[in-house]
């Protein structure tokens, strides 16, 4: 899609991602969102997650580290972004948004994060992806929710773990599965990959037609994660946060295969999520 069709398609499929804000606006109006994640040796999952979330337009942004110290006071690159210990951030009442498991890791510690994290703020929305999934799935954890919306994010081995199949069966029948999947979780489901799967929690599917094989590369998931949680955080409607999420995601890749990287070789998770601002504010 050019750049002209992307505008067209985003007006027509998804318009609550390029309102204008109002005038009177302020930091408060987007919302806060709260990223867990980020164990020793996968810090920069949630990096990129967060800033995901930045280039959104959420209003604030924190991290919380899986590790018992923060890895550093600043992110010199992003100090917008507030750095704490997922300990610390559980503890905040103003978050309207969670993200939960980029880079969280398996072990007893991010175990006990994510039961909290689910135990403590069940009536707020959350993205559930990556490690967070790998230990549900290990762990047979429910995903308790009062009304706030969950969206879980899995690859295809992700889901082959939530759903004990193998990779192969996940990939031939992947409607089923986004369905299976949200019938068991209740859940908003994308089962990434090309042309990922979108499924409501009550069953209805579609197909993402954005993207393309430079989204093959480390951390592009996280980067999604985080612009769905901020699409969430910042009150745009769960249905448009999720399939609108995952098509800018898409058309980010897509611009600047055009654009940038001139080709599909090369692209990081981190261009992803700045130029997805691009194709919002078009
Ligand atoms: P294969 O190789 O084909 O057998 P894992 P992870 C498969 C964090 N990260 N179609 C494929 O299997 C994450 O957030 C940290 C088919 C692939 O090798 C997690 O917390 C980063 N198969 C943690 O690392 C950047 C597909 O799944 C395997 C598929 C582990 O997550 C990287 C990988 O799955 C990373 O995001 C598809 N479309 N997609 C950082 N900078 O800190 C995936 N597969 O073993 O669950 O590992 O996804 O890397
Ligand atoms: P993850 O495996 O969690 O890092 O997520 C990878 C992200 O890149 C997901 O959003 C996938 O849908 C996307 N992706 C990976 N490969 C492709 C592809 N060949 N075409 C389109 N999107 C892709
Ligand atoms: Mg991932």
């Amino acid at each position: 899609m050019s750049i002209e069709q992307m505008l067209t398609y985003a007006k027509q499929h998804f318009p609550a991602l390029i309102q204008p804000r109002s005038l009177d606006s302020h930091k408060g109006s987007f919302g806060s969102i709260g990223i867990i994640g980020g164990a020793q040796g996968m810090t920069g999952a949630a990096l990129l997650s967060a800033r995901a979330a930045l280039y959104q337009g959420a209003g604030r942004i924190y991290i919380g580290f899986a590790q018992p110290s923060l890895p550093f006071a600043v992110d010199f690159n992003y100090p917008e972004l507030m750095l704490r210990t997922a300990s610390d951030i559980l503890n905040l009442n103003h978050i309207t948004a969670w993200v939960i498991g980029c880079g969280l890791g398996v072990d007893n510690h991010s175990l006990e994060i994510l039961e909290k994290t689910l135990t403590l703020h069940p009536s707020i929305p959350k993205v559930v992806d990556a490690d967070a999934l790998n230990l549900i799935a290990k762990n047979n954890i429910d995903l308790p929710h009062e009304e706030g919306d969950i969206v879980i994010t899995p690859h295809p081995l992700e889901a082959s773990r939530l759903l004990n199949l193998s990779a192969i069966d996940i990939q031939n029948n992947r409607e089923a599965t986004a369905k299976a999947l949200a019938t068991k979780f209740n859940a908003w489901v994308v089962l990434k990959g090309y042309q990922s799967v979108i499924c409501s929690p009550n069953g209805v599917t579609t197909l993402n037609n954005s993207g393309n094989p430079s989204l093959a590369t480390g951390g592009t998931g996280d980067v999604l994660a985080g612009m769905i949680g901020a699409l969430i955080a910042q009150g745009i409607p769960i249905e448009q946060a999720v399939r609108g999420g995952v098509w800018l995601h898409g058309a980010s890749a897509d611009y600047c295969s055009q654009h940038f990287t001139q080709g599909q070789i090369g692209l990081t998770a981190s261009e992803v999520a700045l130029h997805a601002r691009t194709i919002r504010n078009l």
